[in-house]
């Protein structure tokens, strides 16, 4: 007999959704996003620990998804272990070391272990009941970003995105900024995205592009360094981002290079937007300028793959993520609605 989470992840299955992350068989399987979008190619773990190092290898990302994949990794260890409250502890303690950045991972399974000190009787219903809600809560939301957001989005618009924040960052429906672009065309705007490749792992070009191609969304696939030049030539309409964190005042902590976009948008009087949730607003953080950055290890940007593309010895700074200040936001796109300036006070409304 299927348990409810597996009972929950069949019916994901069955609603045609892009799912990055799924529990099936008694282990975790995770579609590996560095193989796209070439190979399908699926990961199979029985531990929370090699989930953990699946996130730090980053065959899965994006924020959405990570912290789906530690539910699961949690949800895993939980079933082995026969629901012993120290082993659960030490999965999501383990898995919360993966990634440094992205807030979704430490909500998540922050909202689980409450939920399971809150319920020390029955452990196992508590996480199971627990675990579908945050499963299809992240789906909703999806729904629910992707009808607010659409509102800024015209008939016609050329609209700039940087690294992925899809499907296959999120729960399937189209993470947060597909989910935007998603819903748009099903209104029946006719929409062009220019999506940045966004080293290192050129991201944009392999899993953005992937996405929009599946829906027959219209792309062009552009370098990171192009956007300044394609704005003053009056080719980009709207920017419109994911978001890894956001301050309580909505500084943006993003994928590095993000801050260049917004920069230019702003000089060339183009909205910038980011498409978040509640889950990814820090409210502990008043504002993010002095936020210290994920470091990625150098060899991310020395090679691709294996191949060498820079002599060898040189000096490389790879911080993964970078900070847009809040006045250069034109609004934040939430699964409660859009928000306007002033963040610091209009933020509190997204509140959980
Ligand atoms: C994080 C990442 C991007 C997304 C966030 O980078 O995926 O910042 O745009 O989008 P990494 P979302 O590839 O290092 O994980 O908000 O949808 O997660």
């Amino acid at each position: 007999m299927h348990s409810k989470v597996e009972g929950l992840v069949h019916s994901f299955k069955e609603q045609s959704l892009l799912l990055p992350v799924w529990y099936e068989d008694n282990s975790v399987k995770i579609l590996n996003q560095k193989k796209l979008p070439f190979y399908r190619e699926i990961l199979e773990f029985t531990d929370a620990h090699a989930v953990a190092q699946a996130i730090k290898d980053m065959n899965i990302r994006g924020a959405g998804a990570i912290g789906i994949a530690a539910t699961y990794g949690i949800y895993l260890e939980a079933r082995k272990s026969g629901y012993n409250i120290r082993d659960i502890m030490a999965a999501a303690d383990c898995l919360k070391q993966s990634r440094p950045t992205a807030l979704n991972l430490f909500t998540t399974i922050n909202e689980i272990i409450l939920h399971i000190a809150e319920n020390p009787t029955n452990v196992e219903e508590a996480l199971e009941d627990k675990i579908c809600e945050i499963l299809q809560r992240q789906l909703d939301f999806e729904y629910r970003i992707a009808d607010h957001g659409a509102e800024l989005i015209a008939d016609g618009d050329r609209i700039l995105t940087h690294c992925h924040s899809g499907a296959l960052a999120g729960s399937g429906y189209g993470g947060r900024v597909i989910s935007v672009l998603r819903r748009a065309k099903e209104q029946g705007k006719d929409i062009h995205v220019y999506t940045c490749e966004t080293r290192p792992y050129f991201t944009g070009a392999r899993i953005t592009v992937y996405e929009l191609e599946k829906l027959g969304i219209n792309h062009t696939l552009i370098t990171d360094g192009m956007s300044g030049y394609l704005m003053q030539k009056g080719l980009i309409d709207k920017v419109l981002v994911g978001s890894d964190r956001v301050a309580a005042n909505g500084d943006l902590i993003n994928k590095v290079g993000t801050y260049l976009h917004a920069v230019a948008a702003k000089a060339n009087n183009i909205p910038f937007y980011t498409a978040t949730s509640s889950h990814t607003i820090d409210y502990s953080l008043d504002n993010a300028l002095e936020y210290e950055v994920e470091y990625r290890s150098e060899d991310e940007i020395l090679r691709l793959h294996d191949t060498p593309i820079t002599l060898e010895g040189t000096q490389t700074l790879h911080p993964s993520f970078d900070i847009t200040p809040n006045h250069l936001i034109t609004s934040i796109i939430t699964e409660k609605g859009i928000i306007l300036p002033c963040y610091t006070q209009n933020l509190k409304k997204v509140k959980q």
